[in-house]
């Protein structure tokens, strides 16, 4: 195919779901520019959709099918027919004699489309026969998804990114949108340029702090304190919207009763944040007309993190501030396509739209439409598959653009798990630290080479559309996927992605109306009626719980799962920058390379003397868990007593230092808070055997 051509797609970054336009020579990408009438970016982009897209033509790119002849031997070029007999046979013999369907698991990349990821959940299911799928968002916003549907009922923002110019008001509580989100960052900041009285909620001082009216630094994992303290000076000074509150929630007894433990003052002893900051805050959000909650990571990577998602619906529920324009609850949801590979049932418990595996009726519509039967029990969740695969019950993944071995807590045992493996397959487009351990390597494409359709933190749907060929003898996901299928015995009536997207309207209520022709430019956020008409704003009249009304929770605040001690005595809290994106496989291969090619430690200047620790120095940070290197800055951002570095560099390895802890509810890892000794490097070499990195 040639190009000399201009497409209109949709960033494969972050969940803000930018509309780009891809200009293509000779099937090459050479630049990309905003769409003026993206819905979610509005002519503009961040560093990363605009310029970060040179990984796509990098010579190191997966251009055949490689295999491992034996283990700890090297990957091998091999024919796509070699690579698939290879896969159905491993496959097979394991699903059939070994350790039966369940001894089998896949990962969705939530990366790719929604037509790749309801492919590769349907291959799970009807051509393996499990329902062990799951997808990033157990590590990222399994927390949020969970607790909107207790409290409201779907899975999703109750709004758009367009409520935060309706807002009078806004709470960031633990995400920090100009590295993460930056066109929703930017957007917000101008916001308060415009006088949106903005509130920051972080234990670092984030940008947006320098834009907001009030900034709260609590103690990280003490979220759930901060959340109650607010709701009960709204209690107290009477700012609930009684109205709203008896027509529309049930469970409110119980919370009030609650919130009598939680004055500013306990708050303060808890959470470290001053009484009167907390007053503050709950005036500014309770008093505007319209106010919007955003939240991310520092709230859902906790112990208790799905808790505090309820939390925060109580309050904006106490305050009637669910379900008009300006009023919305928008988690910072974080990958491109994290939301849809999640809607497309690549989780264990739910086929499409959260419907459960569990319902006879959801289910048998499912079993019919694939003619095959299937259990009624909810399968693996990611942590359960590598404890499955250590103790020797899992010996197959089909691991699809996630890489675990960098990205999950607790390195060394994912490590472990893979090494356990009787046989894994990575479907990726570059070799990353999870290939290291693959006995087959698929090369597949990037969203600059694929159709489809992406959702965003919106619940947007959009159109990918290729701009480019895959490199070599790369193919796109989806034709990866309905092949691998087909030779395992299970042919899927695709020809293309829009078919894909025809099955999910005809299998969910919530996309009845979804088809890629109707989505056009300006894509559709779900629920979507048969005849088009789409939801911006969820829940004007009604919640989507049996009763119509929403779901107050009386919980308490707990203490995190890590805490100081005299041996480990600082915090460390884990994040992102600007620059890079996650594994980094894309970014560390683009000019974002040349503007942080390394990352470092923050620590506070009285933490920084303590331990005689110089901006600049190599500092050895060591946990229960694990021991890593990597230069310290010294930074008056970060609180003392805490620490804080990002996760993109394969050499540092960040992962080795976190444990197993994990949501409650949902199993998200508590990334957010590990207790850590920090010493100049020399220290730590000499004194702790250091912990063998695994590869
Ligand atoms: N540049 C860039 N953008 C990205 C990504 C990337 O890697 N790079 N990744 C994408 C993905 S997958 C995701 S999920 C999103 C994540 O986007 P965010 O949710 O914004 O992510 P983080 O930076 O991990 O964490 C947000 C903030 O939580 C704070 N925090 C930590 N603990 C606590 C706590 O106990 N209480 C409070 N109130 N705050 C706390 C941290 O200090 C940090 O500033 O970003 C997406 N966008
Ligand atoms: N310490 C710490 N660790 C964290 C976090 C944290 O805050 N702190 N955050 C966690 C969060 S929120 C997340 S979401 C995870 C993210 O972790 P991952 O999902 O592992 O990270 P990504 O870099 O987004 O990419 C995964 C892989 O997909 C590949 N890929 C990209 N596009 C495609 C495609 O179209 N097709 C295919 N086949 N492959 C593709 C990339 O090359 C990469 O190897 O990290 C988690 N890890
Ligand atoms: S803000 Fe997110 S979606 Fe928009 S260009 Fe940047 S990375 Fe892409
Ligand atoms: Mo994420």
């Amino acid at each position: 195919m040639r190009f000399d051509q201009t497409v209109t797609t949709t960033c494969g970054y972050c969940g803000v779901g930018c509309r780009l336009e891809a200009h293509a020579v000779d099937g090459r990408v050479v630049s990309i520019s905003p769409a003026l009438d993206g819905p979610a970016n509005h002519g503009h982009t961040c560093l990363k959709g605009r310029f970060a897209h040179g990984f796509s033509r990098k010579r190191d790119r997966l251009r055949t099918p490689l295999i491992r002849d034996a283990r700890g031997g090297e990957l091998r070029p091999a024919t796509w027919e070699e690579a698939i007999e290879r896969i159905v046979s491993e496959l097979t013999r394991i699903r059939d004699r070994d350790g039966g369907p369940d001894a089998i698991a896949g990962l969705a990349s939530s990366r790719a489309t929604n037509e790749d990821c309801y492919v590769l959940q349907r291959l799970m299911r009807a051509a393996i026969g499990t329902h062990n799928i799951d997808n990033c968002s157990r590590v990222c916003h399994s927390p949020t998804s969970w607790a909107l549907r207790q409290s409201l009922g779907l899975s999703g923002a109750t709004g758009s990114f367009d409520d935060i110019d309706a807002a009078g008001a806004a709470i960031i509580i633990g995400a920090n949108p100009t590295e993460g989100h930056p066109v929703a960052g930017a957007r917000i900041k101008q916001a308060t340029l415009r006088g949106l009285k903005l509130v920051t909620i972080d234990p670092r001082r984030i940008e947006l702090s320098d834009y907001a009216v009030a900034h709260l630094s609590p103690r990280p994992g003490s979220n759930a304190a901060v959340m109650l303290g607010l709701a009960h000076v709204v209690a107290r000074d009477g700012l609930i919207d009684r109205e709203y509150l008896d027509a529309r929630t049930e469970g409110w007894d119980a919370v009030e009763d609650l919130l009598g433990d939680y004055t500013p003052g306990d708050v303060q002893r808890i959470s470290a944040v001053p009484a009167a900051d907390l007053e503050r805050a709950a005036h500014i959000y309770a008093e505007a007309g319209e106010a919007s909650i955003l939240w991310g990571l520092g709230v859902t990577e906790h112990k208790y993190g799905s808790e505090v998602v309820r939390l925060i619906c109580n309050l904006a529920l106490m305050c009637g501030k669910v379900g008009r324009p300006g009023s919305a609850l928008l988690p910072l949801r974080g990958q491109n396509n994290v939301q849809g590979s999640s809607d497309m049932g690549a989780l264990p418990d739910t086929f499409t739209g959260y419907q459960s595996v569990a319902d006879e009726d959801v289910a048998r519509r499912f079993e019919a439409r694939w003619g095959v039967s299937m259990k009624r029990e909810r399968g693996m969740k990611i942590p359960e598959m590598f404890d499955a695969a250590v103790a020797g019950d899992l010996k197959a993944m089909y691991i699809f653009g996630e890489d675990v071995a960098q990205t999950d807590p607790n390195t060394t045992h994912v490590i472990a798990a893979l090494e356990a493996l009787e046989f894994l397959v990575v479907q990726d487009i570059f070799e990353n630290e999870t290939t290291r351990y693959a006995d087959v390597v698929l090369p597949a494409s990037s969203f600059l080479e694929k159709s489809g359709s992406f959702t965003n933190a919106e619940r947007r749907i959009q159109l990918v559309a290729a701009a480019a060929d895959p490199p070599g003898e790369a193919r796109t996901d989806f034709d990866i996927l309905v092949a691998v299928s087909a030779a395992l015995g299970h042919a899927m009536p695709f020809a293309s992605p829009a078919d894909v997207m025809d099955e999910v309207a005809a299998l969910t209520p919530d996309w009845a109306g979804v088809s890629h022709e109707r989505l056009g430019r300006a894509g559709l956020q779900w629920p979507v009626a048969a005849d088009g008409t789409d939801s911006p704003i969820l829940y004007r009249d009604r919640f989507e719980l049996p009763t119509g009304r929403a779901r107050l929770a009386a919980l308490p605040y707990k203490p995190p799962g890590s805490e100081a001690s005299d041996e480990f005595p600082l915090v460390l809290v884990t994040g992102r920058r600007l620059e890079h994106y996650n594994a980094g496989t894309m970014t560390r291969r683009t000019g974002n390379l040349d503007l942080l090619p390394s990352d470092w430690l923050e620590i506070h200047p009285d933490d920084a003397a303590r331990l005689w620790v110089a901006d600049g120095d190599l500092v050895s940070v060591r946990s229960p868990h694990g021991r890593i290197e990597l230069p310290a800055r010294v930074t008056e951002r970060i609180e003392p007593g805490h620490v804080f570095t990002a996760f993109h560099f394969p050499e540092i390895r960040t992962n080795l230092l976190i444990g197993s802890s994990a949501d409650v509810n949902t199993s998200c890892p508590e990334y957010k808070v590990v207790a850590v000794d920090v010493r100049p490097v020399a220290e730590h070499a000499s004194r702790t055997p250091a912990i063998a990195s695994a590869t």
